[in-house]
């Protein structure tokens, strides 16, 4: 009787012992998260810094950095992957850099950089240049660069600049906007892959383009016109999304070249990579920027699409638009953006298996080759470089806000760790050639600092994104989801209706990545936490993505409609398809 009496009591502390210990080590372990991610923040930064100040010193008025030699390169108008033999001359720079670094500035909480750089711009920048430019990246760049940073500038609340601005950043864009319509008037309403700035498209210009350089420029041009109060932009950009969306295949899907003029495919194999990429991107953004249905309608249909013809497991393959037959089973780095855009739409499980995959090849080479074949487990013999691409830390960063797991923020550690040990050199950050021996070559993109730094910042701290819901651009310059430039705002952007997710003690309004398209619900992580995840994901029953059984299939993440499995044995929505 005495050893129970006595038992009990000591079963009791016991338990509290544990309790006490466990709480402690869970709070001892958010605050060595909470450390770790400061600290990854400041070298975030003094990666941005370096980058930048070195640009600023060897390049700067010109394009780009070119790190090894600290010399610059003007590459704005050999941007793309068509090129024609005459390029101009009297090309003398675009200080792209700059202007890709202005919203980062910004989120970085230098105002006094931003001033500075958008008073230089004011005054000096001219797009009145014989230069022939790639429509697609002058637009996401150097249009979407300047309409960001306009509305950030004119953001009354935050007080960025102090002195006067008069909209010159606005005006800057405007002026762009109207040298890009001449590329739009062909008989089907694509644009041409390529305008000269001062003379419109030139003689015997090439008639072949991209589906991302004409399916992605809404974001951009409609941003200009809902500015300026012109519908000419939004306009010449949606007639080319919808002939594009025409000439999808019975299947829904499209392929990767097409020509202007005739509106036929050229190379009718695609996958969600190079030539594609930001088209699949800007139907869903296009839906959340400016509200209308029908983008959100195209998305549904191109995303089963995709799922059903491109996804083997967690990989992505390529196929062609008219068979739906595989046809090179390759990972390219610009695909890692996927997992962000399945997060987006409230993917998440489908976006954290193939976010696995991408980050086990990054692992393997310490970066992402741009192409590794599938079939060989190894990197294409001939695109071996990694040019510091963001498509990967953008995917984490979605995926870390959307779920809170510290597993992103160990991936992001390891981005930075590797882009600093092997692409960091004296002069800025230098791109590399070949990443099995990681020999360098002498170029930083602007989108090192427009992108990939600005996406492993937020990554470690999104304070900017703290009551605001911003949507990203392809090129990473956030646009702001704003009710005036909605024809019908979704439900989960209605301030009144806003989701919270609740965080330690505090009631956090969640930004724009974690506001899921799908109808969120709350999900209960025990211990008094909440976080919110889309009712509509896809749930594989099994780790290797196969089925035997429709039970096994769940829900569809874009429909929330129920799936089936397939006789080769991959869950989809095959019957509704
Ligand atoms: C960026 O210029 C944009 O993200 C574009 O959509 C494709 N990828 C490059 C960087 O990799």
């Amino acid at each position: 009787m005495p050893s129970r009496r006595s038992g009990t009591p000591a079963f009791v502390l016991l338990l509290l012992v544990i309790s006490l210990s466990f709480c402690t080590s869970s709070s001892e372990l958010d605050s060595r998260w909470a450390a770790k991610k400061l600290e990854m923040r400041d070298k975030v930064r003094e990666m941005f810094y370096h980058a930048y100040e070195n640009y600023m010193t060897y390049a700067f008025p010109h394009d780009e950095l070119k790190p090894l030699t600290k010399s610059y390169t003007d590459s704005l108008s050999e941007l793309g992957n068509l090129k024609l033999e005459h390029l101009p001359t009297d090309y003398s720079g675009s200080a792209l850099t700059l202007i890709e670094s202005l919203s980062s500035l910004v989120i970085m909480g230098n105002n006094t950089e931003f001033e500075r750089a958008v008073g230089w711009l004011s005054k000096n920048l001219s797009f009145d240049v014989d230069a022939r430019v790639n429509l697609f990246e002058c637009n996401i760049r150097v249009l979407g660069g300047l309409v960001s940073a306009h509305i950030l500038a004119s953001d009354s609340k935050n007080r960025l600049i102090q002195g006067s601005y008069d909209n010159e950043l606005l005006g800057l864009a405007e002026d762009l906007g109207r040298r890009f319509l001449p590329a739009f008037d062909t008989p089907t309403g694509l644009p041409y892959a390529w305008v000269n700035l001062k003379y419109g498209v030139m003689e015997g210009e090439t008639t072949e383009t991209s589906t991302s350089g004409c399916g992605s420029l809404i974001l951009e041009m409609g941003a200009l016109s809902r500015l300026t109060g012109d519908p000419r932009y939004e306009f010449a950009a949606l007639r080319a999304l919808r002939k594009l969306w025409s000439m999808r295949s019975s299947l829904n899907l499209f392929g990767t070249t097409l020509d202007v003029m005739t509106g036929e495919w050229i190379e009718h194999s695609s996958g969600i990579g190079a030539g594609v990429d930001s088209f699949y991107e800007y139907l869903v953004k296009a839906h959340i920027l400016f509200g209308k249905d029908d983008y959100w309608r195209m998305f549904q249909s191109a995303y089963l699409a995709v799922q059903k013809y491109f996804r083997h497991g967690s990989w992505y393959h390529e196929a062609d638009m008219r068979s739906g037959r595989a046809t090179y089973w390759q990972l390219t780095s610009l695909q890692a953006f996927w997992p962000g855009l399945q997060v987006l739409v409230g993917d998440v499980r489908a976006a954290n298996s193939s976010h696995r995959e991408f980050f086990s090849v990054w692992e393997k080479y310490g970066v992402l080759p741009e192409r590794y074949l599938l079939d060989y487990q190894t990197v294409h013999p001939t695109e071996k470089y990694y040019p510091l691409r963001p498509e990967l830390a953008e995917s984490t960063f979605y995926l870390y806000h959307a779920t809170k797991d510290p597993f992103y923020i160990e991936v992001g550690e390891a981005i930075v760790n590797s882009l600093n040990f092997y692409t960091k050199v004296e002069g800025g950050f230098a791109s590399i050639r070949d990443v099995t021996t990681m020999q360098r070559e002498d170029h930083q993109h602007s989108f090192f600092l427009a992108e990939t730094c600005k996406y492993l910042y937020l990554l470690f701290d999104d304070s900017f994104l703290a009551g605001r819901n911003y949507v990203f651009t392809t090129e990473g310059h956030p646009l702001p989801v704003l009710s005036d430039w909605h024809d019908r705002l979704p439900e989960a952007y209605i301030p009144s209706n806003w989701t919270y997710v609740k965080s330690r003690m505090s009631m956090e309004r969640a930004s724009a990545m974690s506001l899921q398209v799908c109808p969120a619900t709350s999900l209960n992580l025990g211990e008094g936490q909440q976080a919110i995840e889309s009712v509509c994901h896809v749930v594989d029953a099994r780790g290797d993505h196969r089925c035997l059984r429709d039970e096994e299939c769940g829900v569809d993440a874009t429909s929330c409609r129920s799936r089936s499995c397939s006789i080769a044995g991959y869950c989809g929505l095959w019957l509704l398809v």
